[in-house]
C-alpha cells in the first residue's frame, strides 16, 4: 500500500466562540490561521478544544487561567492553566502536553529505544522543546550524552517557566540543548556517531513535515552507528494509519532493516491513542534487555518490562495493513 504523507491534510481555522470558547478545527492536522483570543478567561464557561475534523472528534480541557499567548518565529505556542489537567501547552492550536499526562507519551518516546538498544551511549532527541523525553533519557545511567535539537528556543524556555519539573534534569552535564533545525543539524552530523534518535515532533504540518520524510531517514540511517535505533512519535493508530503505512515504507526505503510500531494511551491527542514507530539501522530490533527494564534504576509511572512488551502487541487490523506496506 503506497500512502502520501499529505493526503487529505488541508489548513484549518480558529473560531472565536461566545467569546469564551476558542475552537480549532481543520480538514487534516489542525492549523490555526486566525487571530488567538485575547485577554483573560473567566472561570466556569472556559474550554480549551482541539478539534479534530477528518475524525469528527474533539478533546476539550476546562480552563482556569491562560497563562501565555505568543507567536514565535515558528509557530503560535499557548500555555493554559487547566481545572483538572495542571498547565497545557498549545502548539498552532494543536495540545502538545499537559502536566497530568505527559508521563504516558514521555516514557514511552524514551524508555523502550533505550533498553532495545544493546547499550544506548550517545542520545539525540530531535523536537522535544519541552525537554519531557530528554528528562526519560537522562534517566539512563548509561546515557553519557544526551543532545535536544529543537528548532523552537521559544518552547523551551516556556517549558522551563511552566513545566519546570520536566525540565529538571536539563543541568545534568550530560545533556546539551541545541536549538536549531533538526533535518540539517543530522544532514552535517558525522556518520555513526549516534545510538538512538528519538523523533518527538508535531504532527507532520508545518516544520515538522519533512522530519516524516526519506531524506530525512536516510541521513539518520547514516549517523546511526551499527546496532542503532530511531524512535518516532507516529500519531494515533486509529486516525493515521496510511501516515503509520507510509512511515514504514520510507524508513524501510532508507535503508532501515526492521520498522515496529507501539503504541500507548495519550487521552488529550485526538483518538485518546498514540504510537511510536521504532526500527534499526542494521539485523533485527533486539530484545529488550530484560534484566535491565524489570529493575530500572530510575522510577516509572507507566512503562515496564511488561507494558514494553504488550506496547508492541497490535491489533490485527494495524498488523494487517501493514503488512501491506512494500519498502
Ligand atoms: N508531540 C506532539 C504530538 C502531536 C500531537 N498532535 C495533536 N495534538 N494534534 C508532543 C511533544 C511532547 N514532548
Amino acid at each position: 500500500m503506497k500512502a502520501s504523507l499529505k493526503d487529505s491534510r488541508g489548513p484549518g481555522k480558529a473560531i472565536f466562540h461566545d467569546a469564551a470558547i476558542w475552537m480549532v478545527t481543520g480538514q487534516g492536522y489542525n492549523r490555526p490561521s486566525d487571530t488567538p483570543p485575547q485577554g483573560p478567561m473567566s472561570v466556569d464557561t472556559n474550554w480549551f478544544t482541539e478539534f479534530y475534523e477528518p475524525g469528527g472528534s474533539a478533546f476539550g480541557l476546562k480552563i482556569k487561567a491562560k497563562l501565555h499567548d505568543e507567536q514565535s518565529a515558528y509557530q503560535h505556542i499557548e500555555i493554559y492553566d487547566t481545572e483538572t489537567f495542571g498547565h497545557l501547552m498549545v502548539i498552532d492550536g494543536c495540545v502538545m502536553l499537559t502536566q497530568r499526562d505527559n508521563f504516558l507519551y514521555h516514557e514511552m518516546m524514551a524508555h523502550p529505544a533505550l533498553f532495545n538498544h544493546a547499550a544506548p551511549r550517545r542520545v539525540v532527541v530531535i523536537g522535544g522543546g519541552d525537554c519531557g523525553t530528554l528528562r526519560e533519557v537522562l534517566r539512563h545511567e548509561g546515557v553519557q550524552q544526551a543532545l535536544q535539537v529543537e528548532i523552537d528556543e521559544r518552547v523551551t524556555r516556556l517549558s522551563e517557566r511552566y513545566f519546570p519539573e520536566l525540565c529538571e534534569a536539563n543541568g545534568d552535564p550530560r545533556a546539551q540543548l541545541l536549538f536549531e533545525d533538526g533535518i540539517a543539524w543530522f544532514a552535517n552530523a558525522p556518520e555513526a556517531s549516534v545510538d538512538v534518535v528519538i523523533v518527538d515532533s508535531t504532527d507532520p504540518v508545518g516544520p515538522a513535515e519533512g522530519l516524516f520524510s526519506e531524506p530525512f531517514y536516510r541521513d539518520v540511517h547514516r549517523v546511526l552507528a551499527p546496532g542503532g535505533l530511531i524512535v518516532q512519535q507516529s500519531e494515533s493508530p486509529l486516525y493515521h494509519v496510511d501516515l503509520l503505512c507510509s512511515v514504514h515504507g520510507a524508513l524501510r526505503r532508507s535503508g532501515f532493516t526492521e520498522v515496529k510500531t507501539l503504541h500507548y494511551p495519550q487521552p488529550v491527542y485526538p483518538s485518546g491513542w498514540w504510537s511510536a514507530t521504532m526500527a534499526c539501522k542494521d539485523g533485527l530490533i533486539r530484545p529488550m534487555r530484560l534484566e535491565a527494564a524489570r529493575r530500572p534504576a530510575f522510577a516509572t509511572r507507566y512503562y515496564s518490562a511488561e507494558m514494553h512488551q504488550a506496547a508492541f502487541v497490535l491489533p490485527p487490523y494495524l498488523t494487517a495493513a501493514l503488512e501491506q506496506v512494500t519498502a
